[in-house]
């Protein structure tokens, strides 16, 4: 894929998800009181927005670039040599519960490595985006990960779903809490990964994640310094993996914390 090809991809992409971001403020904004709550499994909710706005991601990117592969969170797809990686929504629950804590997540996966990942959190009006080998951004301006080599000063996020056991959770828990780390947990692992990179928090660790949810934010965080556990492997594809992304001197200690 040529140069020009793979910055256009880049370009459509922040488009796109910005376009799909002003869907979701909308549906957040305008949703009635009554809380309307549907699941695809235990705390695993289903709106009628995610399928709403994966469908315009969908049309854009088909017709912006038709020969591109497309696997979205919520209607699937096929991965091919090129194919573009979606959540259209990674913080459902949040969202669902009228927190304003998600994202749209968009991946562009190139003979099976990331080459474009962007996010949009549309009610900070944050656009993250990185293209590998060219660095990572927060609304244009570069961005790094922290200088924290010190677990006893660091924030560490911890996701969680029912997909990983919640003993072997409590178990990492405890061991980061030891560490001294400042332990947390939200709801968007995309957004948790892009504050490591932008140096709002010092790493991001979950058991099990969806590629869709995670293979734009880890890219984030390798061009934004960090360092990340090898996440997007051919059967992340299918079945997901577990991720680690955090500054680099923290690697260690975190691999360590993470066996289970
Ligand atoms: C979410 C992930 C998060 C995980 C949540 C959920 P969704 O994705 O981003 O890391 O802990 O349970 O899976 O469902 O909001 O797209």
């Amino acid at each position: 894929m040529t140069e020009v090809e793979m910055q256009l991809r880049l370009l459509a992409a922040c488009a796109i998800a910005q376009e799909a971001g002003y869907l979701v403020r909308r549906r957040f904004l305008e949703r009635d009181d009554v809380l309307k709550l549907k699941f695809k499994g235990p705390q695993d909710y289903l709106t009628e927005t995610d399928a709403e706005v994966e469908k315009l991601i969908a049309l854009r990117l088909s017709q912006a670039f038709p020969d591109d592969g497309f696997f979205g969170e919520e209607g699937g797809g096929a991965f091919s040599e090129s194919v573009w990686i979606v959540d259209p929504i990674d913080g459902t629950a949040d969202f669902a519960r009228g927190i304003a804590y998600f994202c749209v997540s968009i991946a562009f996966v190139h003979q099976g490595r990331t080459q474009i990942g962007v996010l949009y959190d549309p009610m900070a009006d944050e656009l993250f985006a990185a293209r590998r080998g060219s660095g990572a951004t927060l609304n244009g301006r570069a961005i790094k990960v922290s200088a924290i080599d010190d677990p006893r000063q660091s924030v560490v996020e911890l996701g969680w779903s029912p997909r990983a056991p919640f003993p072997d959770y409590l178990k990492v828990a405890t061991r980061l809490n030891d560490l001294g780390a400042g332990v947390k947990r939200c709801g968007s692992g995309a957004l948790g990964l892009a504050y490591v990179a932008a140096g709002r928090q010092d790493a991001y660790c979950e058991l099990h994640i969806n590629a869709w949810d995670a293979a734009a934010a880890v890219l984030l965080i390798e061009e934004a310094g960090g360092w990340t556990n090898d996440f997007l492997t051919a059967a992340c594809l299918q079945h997901g993996n577990r991720v680690i992304g955090c500054t680099p001197k923290l690697r260690d200690v975190l691999e360590e914390a993470m066996r289970v």
